[in-house]
């Protein structure tokens, strides 16, 4: 089966390459597993990168002598990751405090944001990890940001759009995140590629709308742009609906034959997975007894029976047959 591997796992391997020492190597190997498609054609890879991360992570152990606590690394929870990044003062605690509960620090000063912070959004049926972090500027770039921006699978970069200088902001944003390998220059997302979104905040200020224009005119190729306001909740319900297409996931809901099912508690995949990765995804052994699936959704009628290469729809209800 071919490996299928995309542009950001080459982006991964090539950091991988690039580094020197054995905390860059490792950081740069969970991107590679991170990014990495998860299916049959990848296995070997996938092992491959496990034995070299165990040999690296002992040989790390050895050198401290004691483990090591990385703020930079949170565990994906929920339907996606999503980095908020960018200069000081844009509104970034402001966003991640608004959609959930996490504990942010909003302060009307530069860098109030020390730490990432993590928080979860409902967003229908899922939620959605946000994760707040410390500012970034052209000299000051906090250590273990960039791994970060590398697992996380969509990259928001927030801008003051209410401040004549947003185009520097998002410059500044840029260039980081295009020095660092982590998006390409004049990448507008597609298939493979890390998928970036540009905030511009404060919409509520006047003049936030020309400085927007301002900032598409100096930069024609910048990602996909949306004036919000976190104050007075402009846009927001529509960055909610963008920032779930830009994960690229569907829900399916799981049921047994004779039973409904609950549709409260999706099982998320990536766009594009079969009936087969939904088996996988339940348990390593399941494919092996897996002969089939009926579905209730997109199949042409309801309780249709699909092969095990079936690709699923956002809200399909499958029975799966063993
Ligand atoms: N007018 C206006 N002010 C906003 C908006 N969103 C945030 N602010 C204000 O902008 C200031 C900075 O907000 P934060 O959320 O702390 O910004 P930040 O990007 O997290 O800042 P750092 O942690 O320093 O990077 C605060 O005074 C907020 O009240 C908005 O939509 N409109
Ligand atoms: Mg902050």
């Amino acid at each position: 089966m071919p490996a299928n591997l995309t542009p950001q796992y080459y982006m991964a391997e090539e950091a991988y390459k690039r580094a020197t020492t054995v905390e860059d190597k490792i950081a740069a190997l969970e991107d590679m597993l991170a990014v990495m498609p998860k299916h049959k054609g990848t296995e070997k890879l996938q092992a491959d990168i496990k034995t070299r991360l165990a040999k690296l992570r002992k040989e790390g152990e050895r050198k401290k002598g004691t483990s090591h606590f990385d703020p930079y690394n949170i565990p994906k929870e929920g339907a996606g990751q999503v980095a908020v990044f960018g200069c000081p003062n844009t509104g970034k605690s402001s966003l991640v405090g608004h959609f959930t509960r996490a504990r942010v620090q909003v302060g009307n000063y530069a860098f109030s944001t020390t730490l990432p912070v993590a928080g979860m959004m409902p967003y229908e049926n899922i939620l959605i990890q946000l994760v707040d972090l410390p500012p970034i500027t052209a000299e000051t770039q906090p250590a273990g940001l960039s791994g970060l921006l590398r697992r996380a699978d969509v990259i928001l970069v927030v801008v003051d759009a209410g401040d004549g200088d947003c185009p520097e902001q998002l410059q500044i944003a840029l260039d980081y995140l295009h020095t660092k390998r982590i998006i390409s220059p004049g990448s507008t997302g597609g298939t493979g590629a890390k998928p970036c979104l540009v905030l511009a905040n404060k919409a509520d200020i006047p003049g936030s709308a020309e400085n927007v224009e301002i900032m598409g005119e100096l930069m024609p190729d910048m990602p996909e742009v949306m004036l919000v306001s976190t104050h007075t909740g402009l846009n927001l319900e529509q960055f909610k609906y963008r920032l779930f297409q830009l994960l690229d996931i569907i829900r399916v809901y799981t049921k047994a034959p004779g039973k409904e099912a609950d549709r409260s508690a999706p099982m998320v995949l990536p766009k594009g997975s079969t009936v087969l990765d939904l088996a996988y995804l339940i348990h390593r052994d399941f494919p092996d007894r897996l002969k089939g699936a009926r579905i209730w959704g997109s199949a042409r009628f309801d309780g249709q029976s699909v092969p095990r290469d079936y690709v699923l729809s956002d809200h399909d209800v499958v029975e799966l047959n063993v």
